[in-house]
């Protein structure tokens, strides 16, 4: 392939929008009024955070998620979680952005041989069992881009 057409392949779409939250009941409470519903919750402690993934819309004509994330971390001494740091930076708001991807291996790939950092070497754990990894935000326009490959079961959904 020519340097020009070296694109991450099978990028399908964003599958959430990440917003930090210091409360998640409060925060769950007030996207529900919006009309979203909760779809799952789960505690990702390599990560720091407590998740609520929240979905909008007719399964039929394409879902929204919003990815709520708290810091799983009680304040205090100890090592915070970089949502807790993130909220104490910046407040509450829009913390990242997900695009889900067919392979992350293969998309992996192509960025650092395009000169853009991933955080992490190999793949971490994700929410329900998908696999993700981050650009360096440095490199991205300030954006925080999760790239987020859904666990084999979960490929229908979304
Ligand atoms: C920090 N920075 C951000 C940012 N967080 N820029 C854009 N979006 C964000 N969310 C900037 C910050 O303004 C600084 O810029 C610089 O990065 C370093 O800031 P820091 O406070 O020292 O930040 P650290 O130490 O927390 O490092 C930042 C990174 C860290 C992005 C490296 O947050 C990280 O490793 N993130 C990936 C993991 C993550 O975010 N997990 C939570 C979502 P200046 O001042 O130097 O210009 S978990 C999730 O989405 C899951 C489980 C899922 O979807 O399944
Ligand atoms: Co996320």
């Amino acid at each position: 392939m020519t340097p020009e057409l070296d694109a991450i392949p099978g990028l399908l779409g964003i599958d959430h929008i990440g917003v930090a939250v210091p409360e998640i009941e409060a925060a769950i409470a007030f996207h529900t009024v919006l009309g979203l519903r909760l779809e799952h919750r789960e505690d990702n402690p390599e990560q720091g955070v407590r998740e609520a993934m929240l979905v909008a819309g007719d399964p039929a004509s394409g879902l929204t998620r919003l990815q709520l994330i708290a810091p799983l971390t009680a304040p205090g001494p100890g090592p915070a979680s970089s949502v807790a740091r993130f909220l104490t930076r910046r407040g509450p708001g829009l913390h990242h952005l997900a695009y889900r991807v067919a392979d992350l291996r293969a998309a992996s790939a192509v960025l650092p041989r395009r000169g853009y950092r991933l955080l992490y070497d190999a793949p971490r754990g994700g929410t329900r069992g998908s696999l993700i990894n981050f650009i360096d935000p440095k490199d991205a326009g300030g954006v925080l881009i999760e790239l987020v490959e859904p666990a084999a079961t979960d490929q229908h959904s979304g």
